[in-house]
């Protein structure tokens, strides 16, 4: 595959931003090998400047879940920028964007759009000590929620990758609130709450784990935070920004019929714009300035092109609700096959998933926490990520992240994919 032109802008790339690029995990360092520099996207397919064409199994990490570059985003995008960019005023799509994420998620009452998913959870968890005045935090070991400083404390996504469970320039202050619990294990929750009594202002998780790869939630996981939250007076956060609109359409609240108090969100609500969102119980999110005294703001939140965008993808998702019919179905067929091709192959490793999320580990023991999903073999993965991206299969240049599907992604284009894994396989 000829991918020169993507290694002279990456050679260029490298003088003049931090490791050539804008997200850590776009540098390709766990996998090795070029990163590919796309030019168009279209549906579920990427196309790199050397003109050679990926099978998207990213998405942008997650915003494309109607395919790239729909002609209906599209066409609101451009009729919105055709009245201007940005105001910083209120306008009616940020009004239309609050009411239809009320509308579409019942336990959202009211909701505040910012930029990115940091900045909702950044915002949530601020806003859950301003509610509670408490000061503890739970998360959990391989959960990524963004890069605000109180959450880079053993986290997933590029954190896992790199293997450093934080970040250099955090203050021992910003984390000291900080406490780390196991995934699917409510006996290491239940022991925070016994050593914190009454300190804990709200507990967060990723209610499908999709920054170590894909973790789902045991049984009765999900309820029991919902029960220890509520018992302990202690707000339950929902991070949201993955499984958001993806695992349905009101989400991971909706799929498992649990109601936090507070969801963030981002990636898909912005249609591929920066949004992020964080929003729940009315008289929880009184609390936020102008109206209660914990403060958040931005000079872009609520940016109207953005909200266009994705108000568009809402909608869309809102009204052809075969569509996740479709992400089930395939991500279903995607999953059984990887498992059939493992099996045939004699191959140890694990394929879990959800919905149009999935990851294959390589990894011989069941997967279902932040220890058992670094077990896995980071080489292996790495030297199969190389192989598929040369054959045109664009996957998450990570162990530790998710492989998305899309409602652009056809059988045949899944079934090409499976072809290469058996192939590199055999
Ligand atoms: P952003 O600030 O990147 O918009 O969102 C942070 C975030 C918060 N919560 C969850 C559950 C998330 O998955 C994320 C970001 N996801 C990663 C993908 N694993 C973003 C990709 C990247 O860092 O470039």
């Amino acid at each position: 595959m000829n991918i020169e032109k993507s290694k002279e802008l990456f050679e260029r790339a490298v003088k003049v931003i931090p490791g050539g690029v804008n997200s850590p995990v776009r540098a390709f360092a766990p996998v090795g090998g070029q990163p590919r520099f796309i030019t168009k996207a279209k549906g579920s397919c990427l196309y790199d400047e050397d003109g050679n064409e990926y099978i998207d199994y990213i998405g942008s990490w997650g915003p494309m879940i109607i395919g790239h570059n729909d002609e209906r985003v599209l066409a609101a995008v451009q009729e919105q920028i055709m009245n201007g960019l940005s105001y910083g005023a209120v306008t009616a799509v940020e009004v239309e964007m609050a009411e239809l994420i009320t509308e579409i998620v019942p336990c959202i009452e009211m909701v505040r759009m910012v930029n990115s998913g940091t900045e909702a959870v950044m915002s949530a968890i601020r806003v859950a000590r301003g509610f509670t005045k408490r000061n503890k935090i739970v998360k959990f070991e391989g959960c990524y929620h963004g890069h605000a400083d109180a959450l880079l404390v053993k986290a997933g996504s590029g954190l896992m990758t790199a293997g450093t469970p934080g970040s250099a320039g955090v203050p021992e202050g910003c984390v000291k609130d900080t406490l780390t619990a196991t995934y699917n294990d409510l006996e290491s929750v239940e022991q925070l709450f016994k050593e914190n009594p009454d300190e804990i202002a709200c507990v967060i998780v990723e209610p499908v784990a999709a920054n170590m790869g894909v973790v789902t939630p045991k049984e009765g996981f999900l309820q029991g935070l919902r029960d220890m939250c509520t018992k302990n007076g202690t707000l339950l956060i929902f991070d949201e920004v993955i499984t958001g609109f993806r695992l349905k359409l009101d989400g991971a609240s909706g799929y498992f019929g649990i109601t936090p108090d507070l969801v963030t969100y981002g990636k898909i609500i912005g249609g591929g714009m920066p949004v992020g969102a964080y929003g729940g119980r009315r008289e929880v999110m009184e609390t936020v300035a102008p109206i209660g005294n914990v403060y958040q703001a931005g000079t872009l939140s609520g940016n109207p092109v953005a909200m266009r965008a994705g108000i568009t993808q809402l909608q869309i998702l809102r009204d052809n609700p075969d569509i996740y019919d479709r992400l089930e179905k395939n991500g279903e067929f995607f999953r059984a096959q990887l498992r059939e091709i493992l099996v045939k192959h004699n191959l140890p490793y694990k394929v879990n998933g959800i919905g149009s999320l999935t990851c294959l580990y390589f990894a011989e023991d069941e997967v279902v926490d932040y220890k058992s999903a670094q077990k896995s073999d980071t080489a292996a993965y790495a030297d199969y990520f190389r192989f598929m991206i040369d054959r045109g299969n664009y996957l998450g240049p990570s162990q530790f992240e998710a492989c998305f599907l899309s409602d652009a992604h056809t059988e045949a284009q899944i079934k090409k994919t499976l072809a290469d894994i058996e192939e590199y396989f055999g």
